[in-house]
């Protein structure tokens, strides 16, 4: 029987409270609005940008369905969508694409200005909720909402995928690969031949040490606190692994000192204040470029001798990789398809959507790079 134009009631992971465990619970999802799409979640990453929620570094409104790392297949459209149709297998978009504004009009832009992402009202475009729990609306998160049996999203926020993409693996096309892929080979433009620095080596980190290897980078510093995570950042292409905690002076100074001047690109991916400045002063005076790919507690602020951007580094920022989200999903999946791309060695675990909780507490232990989440 149809659930096209129809409330479906089905099982989601809230967040209720911050620092609290997700509460599974039965949720009412309505039907899509115009130019809307409900989509059946098939798989779902587990992002440490969905932990900055639950901890309370990042803000967003509560309670709130969570996730925004998954692949799934549309159960029905709203009126006047036209990108996909019931059946087909797609990607939410935590960055939209609307094609219209103008970041989408400028081909080095991709911050659509559709995004819920900075100042979240955690609500749909038109200023409503899809989602109900004991007859309160729920918020969204990240204009994606994929901790859930169904979700609802604009069609400016989804991507038609390869109908035969494993759901179980290309789900990280969905963020963490395609943010630390594309910060190295977008927002850096790693020049074969260079010297990188990859400050932490997470999920993103990882794929950010995909993008300088693709690039071509001769010699790649990894830098992390836990050096569990070393083996993995080798065998992916890490020249050279350094643990702040093993030397009595700023690390910084320990790559400056290894490189002979610096890295010609360095890539903060920890989302910590005292690391971004670090990776900043790790880069080469005169041409160096510094990239932001963590996003730093809500409430920081950060302060640096200004003479490190005087010297000429530049310092920039990366959001999903600079890709433009909706005509670059497609292509990065298909990549995966003809294994240019492999995703393997990033996902350590999958497990039933039930065991979100035990997925989290394996993020913060540091145990898993990625945990995935099939339903
Ligand atoms: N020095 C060195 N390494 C450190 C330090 C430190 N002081 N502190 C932690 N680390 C290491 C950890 O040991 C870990 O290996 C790594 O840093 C961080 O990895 P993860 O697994 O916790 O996180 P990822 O890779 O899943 O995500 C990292 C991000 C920085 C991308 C994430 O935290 C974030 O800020 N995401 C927001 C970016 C974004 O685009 N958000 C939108 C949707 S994701
Ligand atoms: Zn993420």
């Amino acid at each position: 029987m149809s659930t096209a134009g129809k409330v479906i009631k089905c099982k989601a992971a809230v967040c209720l409270e911050v620092k609290k465990p997700f509460s599974i619970v039965e949720i009412e999802v309505a039907p899509p609005k115009a130019h809307e799409v409900r989509i059946k979640i098939l798989a779902t990453g587990i992002c440490r940008s969905d932990d900055h929620v639950v901890s309370g570094s990042l803000y967003s409104p509560l309670p709130c369905v969570l996730g925004h790392e998954a692949v799934g297949v549309v159960e029905s459209v709203g009126e006047g969508v036209t990108s996909v149709k019931p059946g087909d297998k797609v990607i939410p978009l935590f960055v939209p694409q609307c094609g219209e504004c103008s970041t989408c009009l400028n081909p080095k832009a991709n911050m659509c200005s559709q995004n819920d992402l900075g100042g979240a009202s955690g609500l749909m475009p038109d200023g409503t909720s899809r989602f109900t729990y004991k007859g309160k609306p729920v918020h969204h998160f990240a204009s994606t909402s994929t901790f859930t049996e169904y979700t609802v999203v604009h069609e400016n926020a989804v991507a038609k995928i390869d109908a035969a993409a494993p759901p179980e693996k290309v789900c990280l096309i969905g963020c963490g690969f395609s943010t630390g892929y594309g910060a190295a080979l977008n927002t850096a433009k790693v020049e074969p031949g260079s010297t990188c620095a990859v400050f932490g080596l997470g999920g993103v980190g990882l794929s950010v040490v995909m993008g300088c290897k693709a690039a071509g980078a001769s010699r790649i510093i990894g830098v992390d606190i836990n050096k569990d995570k070393f083996a993995k950042a080798k065998e992916l292409g890490v020249t050279d692994c350094v643990n702040p905690k093993d030397f009595d002076k700023p690390i910084q100074d320990v790559i400056v000192e290894m490189t002979k001047g610096g890295v010609d690109y360095s890539f903060e991916v920890i989302g910590r204040i005292d690391t971004m400045t670090a990776a900043l002063a790790s880069c080469q005076l005169n041409y160096g470029t510094s990239v932001i790919v963590g996003v730093a507690p809500s409430a920081s602020e950060i302060t640096f001798h200004p003479m490190l951007l005087f010297t000429g580094r530049t310092w920039k920022g990366s959001v999903f990789g600079g890709w433009k989200s909706k005509e670059a999903v497609p292509k990065l999946v298909s990549d995966v398809m003809t294994k240019k791309i492999t995703l393997d060695p990033l996902i350590t675990q999958t497990l039933p959507f039930d065991k979100i909780n035990e997925g989290f507490d394996m993020l913060r232990s540091g145990k898993s790079i990625r945990t995935v989440l099939v339903f």
